[in-house]
């Protein structure tokens, strides 16, 4: 029997709407498994490059108002060095989405096709870390970079790609655009938001890096106006991302147009149970409001 929970997204089959989002917990196949026990429809990685990378100094987190502001600097083992290790691990029970960073699409395709390797049922492409040279939002701010990346890409692999946004432009729409031009699955609405914090005693800026992301509640409502506008705008289906915390935060963003939603921040200020608190939320939502299945919220806000 299909479960009313279960969606489609880009081919992925997954057993609920929910995932993790990239940059938690997803750097070692351990930690994965743990996310999927704990009820994730499917799970993205840390993103991985094509070479090792130590990443920024610390601090690279810090707790703000309203979520964390991270600065982490794409610290990551490589991927052939992730491969090595998720391979020596019994399959996970959900598909596993690799993200990928790289500044050229030609950089991109020969990543994509290392990433696939891991045993990936797919591909998140990073164009939006928000506080990286030459990679993340500064590629992903360009829409016919992004065209052209995504173009690449599917020309490299056989395999269901996201391509996953940053907030930081006028308007969002046109590179959600260029990704369905160049041949993306799914786009993955929002990555952080670009933002600081200053110690007031020493007058310095906090993080390592200075400059870093916002995630958490405090972005959900720009979050929710992207997966609106980009919903609007193109086929192809949103995951949805940015401070989704509770069973509502959910249910707001499928109706915004997400067809899922990516967990991440929530995972560190409540724990893992946070999937299921989501999952149970929203069945119980369902059946008070008779929905038979969960494809029937999405995009609901945009009928009225
Ligand atoms: O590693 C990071 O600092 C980082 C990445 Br790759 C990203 O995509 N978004 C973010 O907020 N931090």
């Amino acid at each position: 029997m299909i479960s009313r929970l279960a969606v489609e997204i880009a081919s992925l089959q997954l057993t609920n709407p929910t995932m993790l989002a990239a940059g938690i917990l997803g750097m070692s196949g351990l930690t994965l498994n743990q996310v999927v026990e704990a009820g994730a429809g499917a799970v993205v990685t840390k993103s991985l490059g094509l070479k090792p990378r130590r990443g920024y100094p610390n601090p690279t987190v810090v707790q703000v108002e309203g979520g964390l502001l991270n600065a982490m600097g794409l610290p990551n083992p490589g991927v052939e060095h992730f491969a090595r290790e998720i391979k020596s691990l019994d399959p996970l029970g959900a598909p596993m989405i690799v993200s990928i960073y790289a500044s050229t699409p030609k950089e991109f395709g020969l990543l994509a096709k290392k990433a696939l390797n891991t045993g990936a049922k797919g591909l998140e492409l990073n164009v939006s870390c928000p506080h990286a040279k030459g990679v993340g939002a500064e590629v992903g701010q360009d829409s016919k970079l992004v065209k052209e990346i995504v173009r690449e890409v599917k020309r490299s692999v056989e395999a269901p790609i996201l391509v996953k946004l940053t907030p930081n432009v006028a308007d969002i729409t046109e590179l959600a655009k260029a990704a369905e031009k160049g041949g993306a699955d799914a786009i993955t609405a929002i990555n952080t938001v670009r933002a600081m914090a200053i110690n007031i005693e020493t007058a310095k800026p906090i993080l390592g890096n200075k400059v870093g992301g916002l995630s958490g509640p405090a972005v959900k409502p720009i979050a929710i106006r992207c997966v609106y506008e980009i919903y609007e705008t193109v086929e192809i289906p949103i995951v949805g991302c940015g401070g989704v915390t509770t069973w509502q935060d959910a249910v707001e963003f499928m109706q915004a147009g997400a067809s899922a939603v990516q967990v991440g921040t929530a995972i560190a200020t409540r724990g893992l149970a946070v999937f299921k608190e989501i999952i149970y939320g929203v069945e119980a939502f369902m059946k008070r409001k008779k929905i038979g299945n969960v494809k029937e919220i999405v995009g609901l806000s945009h009928r009225s």
